[in-house]
């Protein structure tokens, strides 16, 4: 379709040219022409409008690389296993502020601004909001001209892609790269090897070099990342895994042996094939702790390399520098390997000594924990690790004796904690190394993601190590980009705001948004706020019913979760809580039910090829949406819809088109949470649990502006411990929702795993650990408060525009803005 079609459709009387940063729509018309024309990716017929874009955006780039490296700042190196970037070309043209410029560019070219942009695919290089964090980061970092830079794994296939069939849901590899990307820049001349296994020797002066093994060559590949309105592009350099010439053993080869004669390319092939790769295998776990080093050595003989290089190039640089030059954080412990591989560089390459490279390290490197889930922190088994990095290890169990060391001579009280916070934990059946442990002994900051979580964090997770490092917990509230999250995926609610505040500055000022409070009655704003906020919604119903061929109606509310599939996040409390709704509104009559408030709840999700019951829960949501949509009698009061594949695109579109969402986890369990602040931001009531950010969003829209409910997260422990005691008392209406789904009303698929885990006193994942029983009468009263404030529209709207209005602390800019204050000690460095 972009092919030869579109070619027959551009004009003559358009001039071909190459015009770097066009801002007038002929002169970006001439721009795409050139690189119709001369991509060098593509036959001359190919219609490629983001490469034009990029090449004309390669020259502020490189312009800002040099920047840096004349002024030579302090600068963050954001290392992560994720990013989640989505789409880049809105992002793009909306940064450089040239959206009506471009899409008339592309007018005169025959085509839709929108429709190009749907041609491309997600970059979805990331499993959920730990990922999205990492991008949201990156584009504040840019957009606050912070000298920064991001570094991940160019995964071949991202985040799989989810359909949904009669089976519940399948995956299949999500080829981003199927063409090529335009949005992407290799760099032959960046190149580093990193070694596997091999063995440690001893040299005569004593110290020791990690050899054998295998090495395989880290190729760098950058992406650009704009930042708003600023000159400012910074880069997120993705690895991927390569073996060199050498190792293609010709010999074999023509032998015949083709296989073993590419063996090692093979390999190579493996450790950037996937995003997560399945773990329950021993090969798995290895492969991905393989990419984990993968990540840190390519990194840091990196940024090792730019430091020497950035005095005069003779690397006669003092190390003690380093720290002054370098901040390294870790998001979550996936690059933890990051420490002991430092120091390995330091000490076995550089020369320097224990104490001196301990305390660059230990100087340099900050940790971000996202979770307190006991099965998500990370523990490797130390017999895998001591194969595939032997050195490492020795630098481990240093750092550990050295820590148990510090705590008998300086902390004799806490002797009896030893065994729990140490590094290494010695269970003889099967030794692990713990990840966490190791980033809080050795990084001089760790920081929790919303202030609950930080709370629990230092009382619990973390408790032991606050006595002796008081000064080393931090709280990070996260935050997201109000340019994606608002600004271009809601471009006509955008206007309202920049109309009433009469500024645009709250894009880059998130908390100008409280200007909006005092219109919050206004009838004329109130007016266009529904206009914009219903012609989201069209939009919305329009996507449900090309990609699920479900009507869904514009009038009724709109009613959201979306998050990966997992227990603690409760999807399974809104789908029980769906089914009451249905069942009562079967028993009304027919009088009785138009005084009921229509309802569409749309849940979307991925969940994780192995993770059993989290596929349950799709298919629940799906085999009780089939019922419910098809039965005449309720279908003008309430739709089920599974929205299929949910991803940052999916996002942009569901998000503008909500009124209600759900953000429902057992209190405690969810660290923060993201999208609740995109909902929010966008005039998007929450439903909620006082978990994780939701916490702060309540306190920041006001309590009259947000549905709560549930247990709080003190609460929890008894609770659970009354539930083994056999002392939950389920309320009727939760019997009442389970049982109908045991009666087959939805189908005879086996539910009862999924059921069952909902029942008995104890064990974890079975005698309802995550309280849905607990809290289900709670919920049902809250939807029914929110029932009852949606037939008051304009309460509803004012409602509305106070969620906007209190959204501002949760811009990623103030994030950001802090770990550079509070955590890196980084500063502005802008491209004149
Ligand atoms: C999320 N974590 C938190 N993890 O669950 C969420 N984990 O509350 C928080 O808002 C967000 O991080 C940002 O701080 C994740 O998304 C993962 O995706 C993950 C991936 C691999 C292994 C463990």
């Amino acid at each position: 379709e972009t092919n030869g079609a579109a070619k027959s459709k551009i004009p003559d009387n358009i001039p071909v040219a190459a015009h770097p940063l066009a801002e007038d729509p002929t002169d970006i018309a001439s721009n795409i022409k050139y690189h119709a024309q001369y991509s060098p990716h593509f036959s001359p017929i190919k219609f490629e409008p983001e490469q034009a874009y990029f090449a004309a955006a390669e020259s502020q780039w490189n312009e800002t690389y040099l920047h840096y490296h004349k002024v030579d700042p302090k600068q963050t190196y954001y290392l992560s296993m994720e990013f989640l970037q989505g789409r880049a070309l809105t992002n793009a043209i909306g940064n450089l502020d040239i959206q009506d410029a471009y899409a008339s560019a592309l007018n005169k070219l025959g085509h839709e601004l929108e429709e190009i942009t749907e041609q491309e695919k997600d970059m979805a290089l990331g499993n959920g909001g730990l990922g999205r964090l990492a991008s949201c980061f990156l584009d504040s970092m840019a957009t606050l001209n912070l000298p920064a830079w991001g570094y991940g794994l160019r995964y071949r296939y991202g985040l799989f892609k989810q359909s949904i069939s009669k089976a519940g849901q399948e995956e299949m590899a999500e080829d981003w790269l199927e063409k090529f990307s335009p949005w992407e820049v290799v760099r032959h001349d960046v190149v580093f090897p990193v070694r596997f296994f091999g063995h440690v020797e001893v040299l005569p002066t004593g110290s020791r070099k990690w050899v054998g093994g295998e090495v395989l060559q880290a190729l760098a590949y950058d992406v650009p990342i704009p930042g708003y309105k600023t000159k400012n592009t910074n880069s997120l350099r993705l690895w991927e895994a390569k073996a060199s010439a050498a190792d293609f053993n010709l010999f074999q080869f023509n032998d015949g042996q083709y296989q073993t004669a590419a063996e090692l390319h093979a390999r190579a092939q493996q450790i950037c094939a996937v995003l997560y790769p399945g773990d329950a295998t021993e090969e798995g776990k290895l492969l991905r702790l393989k990419q984990q080093f993968f990540l840190c050595s390519a990194s840091l003989q990196d940024l090792i390399a730019r430091f020497k290089e950035r005095k005069d190039g003779t690397g006669a640089r003092e190390w003690s520098e380093f720290p002054t030059k370098v901040a390294v954080q870790l998001n979550d412990t996936h690059p933890t390997l990051a420490i002991p591989e430092l120091m390995r560089l330091l000490m076995d390459e550089e020369g320097l000594g224990w104490d001196e490279a301990w305390a660059v390290t230990s100087k340099t490197i900050a940790y971000t924990n996202h979770t307190v889930l006991p099965e998500a922190l990370e523990k490797w088994s130390l017999v895998v690790m001591t194969k595939l990095l032997p050195r490492h290890v020795e630098i481990i169990e240093e750092i550990d004796k050295r820590f148990i060391a510090m705590i008998k001579s300086t902390r004799p009280d806490l002797e009896s904690k030893i065994s729990d916070m140490r590094i290494l934990d010695h269970n003889p059946n099967k030794p692990v190394v713990r990840m966490a442990n190791l980033c809080v002994v050795s990084g001089h900051t760790v920081n929790g993601v919303a202030q609950l979580h930080s709370d629990i964090l230092k009382a619990e997770l973390f408790a032991d190590y606050v006595s002796i490092w008081p000064t080393k917990f931090q709280n990070k509230t996260n935050g997201i980009t109000p340019r994606r999250w608002l600004k271009f995926c809601s471009p006509e609610l955008s206007e309202i705001i920049t109309k009433w505040l009469k500024t645009d500055k709250w894009v880059t000022n998130l908390d100008l948004l409280v200007g909006l409070r005092e219109f919050a009655d206004n009838p004329e704003l109130q007016a266009e706020w529904d206009a914009a906020k219903m012609a989201n919604k069209q939009r919305l119903t329009e996507y449900i019913l090309r990609v699920t061929g479900e009507s869904i109606d514009p009038n009724s509310l709109f009613d959201i979760q979306v998050k990966r599939i997992h227990e603690y996040k409760r999807q399974l409390l809104n789908i029980l809580g769906a089914v009451y709704r249905y069942k009562k509104l079967k028993e009304m009559s027919p009088e009785e039910r138009k005084n009921t408030t229509p309802r569409t709840i749309m849940i979307g999700g991925k969940a994780f090829a192995t993770y059993t019951n989290a596929k349950r829960i799709v298919k629940l949501v799906d085999d009780v949406g089939a019922v419910v949509n098809t039965d005449p009698e309720v279908n003008e009061y309430l739709k089920i819809v599974f929205v299929p594949n949910y991803n940052v695109s999916v996002a942009e579109v569901l998000i503008p088109g909500s009124e209600l969402s759900q953000h429902i986890s057992t209190a405690g369990m969810e660290a923060s949470g993201t999208s609740n602040m995109k909902f929010a931001l966008n005039g998007c009531l929450i439903i909620g649990t006082l978990d994780g950010a939701n916490v702060e969003i309540r306190e920041e829209v006001g309590e009259d502006n947000f549905f709560l409910f549930g247990a709080t997260a003190d609460e929890v422990p008894k609770l659970r411990k009354d539930r083994e005691n056999g002392l939950f008392k389920p309320d009727p209406r939760y019997e009442e929702a389970k049982q109908f789904i045991r009666s087959k009303a939805f189908g005879s698929y086996d539910y009862e795993p999924l059921l069952d885990s909902l029942e008995g006193n104890s064990g974890f994942g079975r005698g309802d650990y995550f309280l849905v029983g607990h809290d289900f009468p709670a919920y049902i009263d809250a939807q029914a408060k929110v029932d009852e404030a949606y037939k008051d529209r304009k309460r509803w709207i004012k409602m509305s525009i106070l969620s906007t209005a209190g959204s501002g602390k949760f811009s990623s800019d103030r994030t950001i803005s802090q770990y550079a204050k509070e955590i890196w000690n980084i500063e502005e460095c802008r491209v004149p």
